[in-house]
């Protein structure tokens, strides 16, 4: 069995005798250690911008793991990661053609820094490694992999969403982009309208198509296409849930809603997130639903990200505002409607206030999968659970449908519907609903979908068909 190395934009920081944190930097860590590895890229530090670029990765071995870690300069990183990735990709496959902003020296910068990554990883890897790259940042690594003369078995995952084709061609790049996935062996997306996306691109921009085996060709290559939907570890944050009564901001945050049911948002500060709109729906709530002021608290758990990206800068005022204005105008002299707060919770405290929420909002504008919520469901109480209100743009939706209560989050009145529907739903309606969902996330969890992709990847490959021209 050949040894796995990953490829991702961050690498989880390797700190000796302490586990990664976070569901799947576990999963992934788990299979190298099981088969051997490296965990190769960024490694969080910037070198001033007149450095030459680093001739080898820092080498740090844990277990059977080897870190493999590179120092970025900080024009590098600016025009690769701020500019490229989180200015261009992010908001483009996140549906937001009016945020994406596209420059030739961002572009040269993305595909700079995924030939000097393709350069310093070459050489470390052995004939029978699988390679599996993570995300958007990375999507040319595959091709510069081959360039380099490698034939392994190649992977890519996609964790945030694959537009439609008009809106992908708003990218001045996207055929490169597309013949640039076209150099893996397995290309995974979070759902299967992910897929039908990127089978739609192909077929119209004629460079490939979907084979009667399941296969696809693109730019004349027959790869693996399929939706790989990612999981959370269900039994350890089930568990953490479970012990979380006892933590004391746990018992703090419960003191303190002095019966009031809680209402629960957990995201990173992005625009992707809705979370502008899902104060609003709070807000309209709160008006129409005028028995509910004074009974229920609404928790939004929001910790920064991407600071040096103009755009998170502008959100992050707009959300305080509103947030505050909501407050201003409803609190009460013992009643705050809204408690937002703008930093990281640690994650057995996180599972304690999910378990702690009758209703988890989780209404993102478009979402590659969402893992918060997944990780509501699992924090429940069975015997007396809450309910996931879930956007239908989330990824998630395709698997939790079969329990949340599904929303549009454009539709700020809707939501505030949904909203007051879930805080008065029947206990028996409630559990059947988590039920539902729970035993979804226990049939596919973290581990499971390392082992599908891994499993697609390892997969000997079928003779090639006769390719018909593309
Ligand atoms: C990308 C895709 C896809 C958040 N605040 C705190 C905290 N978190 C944790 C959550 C959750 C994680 O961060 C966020 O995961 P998401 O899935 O919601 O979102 P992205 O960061 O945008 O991730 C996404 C994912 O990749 C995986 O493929 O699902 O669609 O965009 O785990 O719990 N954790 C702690 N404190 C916080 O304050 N401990």
């Amino acid at each position: 069995m050949g040894r796995l190395v990953v490829v991702s934009n961050r690498v989880p920081t390797p700190t000796p005798g302490t586990p990664p944190a976070g569901g799947l930097a576990v999963a992934l860590a788990g299979a190298m250690q099981e088969r051997g590895g490296i965990w190769f890229g960024w490694s969080g530090r910037t070198l001033p911008a007149t450095s030459a670029a680093q001739e080898e990765p820092e080498m740090v071995e844990q277990g059977r793991v080897t870190y493999a870690l590179v120092d970025l300069t900080e024009r590098d990183l600016n025009d690769y990661y701020a500019g490229f990735s989180n200015r261009m990709l992010w908001p483009l496959l996140h549906y937001r053609m009016d945020l994406a902003d596209f420059t030739r020296v961002a572009l040269a910068g993305y595909y700079r820094v995924n030939q000097l990554f393709a350069r310093l990883l070459a050489p470390k890897v052995e004939p029978d490694d699988l390679i599996w790259v993570h995300d958007y940042h990375l999507i040319p690594m595959g091709g510069e992999l081959r360039a380099k003369g490698l034939t392994n078995r190649l992977g890519f995952f996609l964790h945030i969403p694959f537009p439609p084709p008009d809106i992908l061609t708003v990218l001045p790049n996207h055929a490169d982009i597309v013949r640039g996935l076209a150099a893996y062996d397995v290309v995974g997306f979070q759902t299967p309208s992910d897929v039908e996306n990127f089978e739609t691109y192909i077929r119209r921009e004629k460079v490939g198509h979907r084979l009667s085996d399941g296969r696809f060709v693109v730019h004349g290559r027959a790869i693996k296409v399929g939706a790989y939907p990612v999981g959370i570890e269900t039994k350890a944050f089930t568990e953490a849930a479970e012990h979380a009564a006892k933590n004391p901001l746990v018992k703090r945050m419960k003191e303190s809603l002095l019966g009031r049911q809680l209402i629960i948002g957990v995201d990173r500060l992005d625009y992707s997130k809705g979370i502008a709109e899902r104060i609003q729906a709070y807000e309209t709530f709160l008006t129409l639903d005028e028995e509910w002021r004074g009974r229920c608290t609404y928790l939004q758990v929001t910790p920064k990200s991407r600071e040096d990206v103009p755009e998170y800068a502008a959100m992050e005022r707009e959300v305080a505002e509103l947030a505050g204005r909501v407050n201003g105008a409803h609190s009460d002299l013992d009643w705050t409607p809204i408690r937002y707060v703008n930093r990281t919770v640690g994650r057995n405290a996180l599972a304690g206030l999910y378990r702690l929420a009758r209703v988890g909002l989780v209404t993102p504008l478009r979402d590659g999968m969402n893992l918060v919520a997944k990780e509501y469901v699992a924090a429940q109480d069975p015997a007396d659970p809450g309910v996931l209100l879930l956007s239908r743009f989330a990824g998630a939706a395709h698997e939790l449908d079969i329990g949340a209560l599904l929303t549009n989050p454009y539709d700020v009145d809707g939501t505030a519907g949904a909203l007051a529907r879930a805080l008065e739903m029947p206990l028996d309606e409630r559990v059947d609903r988590w039920r539902r969902m729970y035993d979804r996330i226990s049939k596919f969890d973290v581990t499971d979908w390392r082992k599908a992709f891994i499993g697609a990847l390892e997969e000997p490959e079928r003779t090639t068909p006769k390719i018909a021209a593309v």
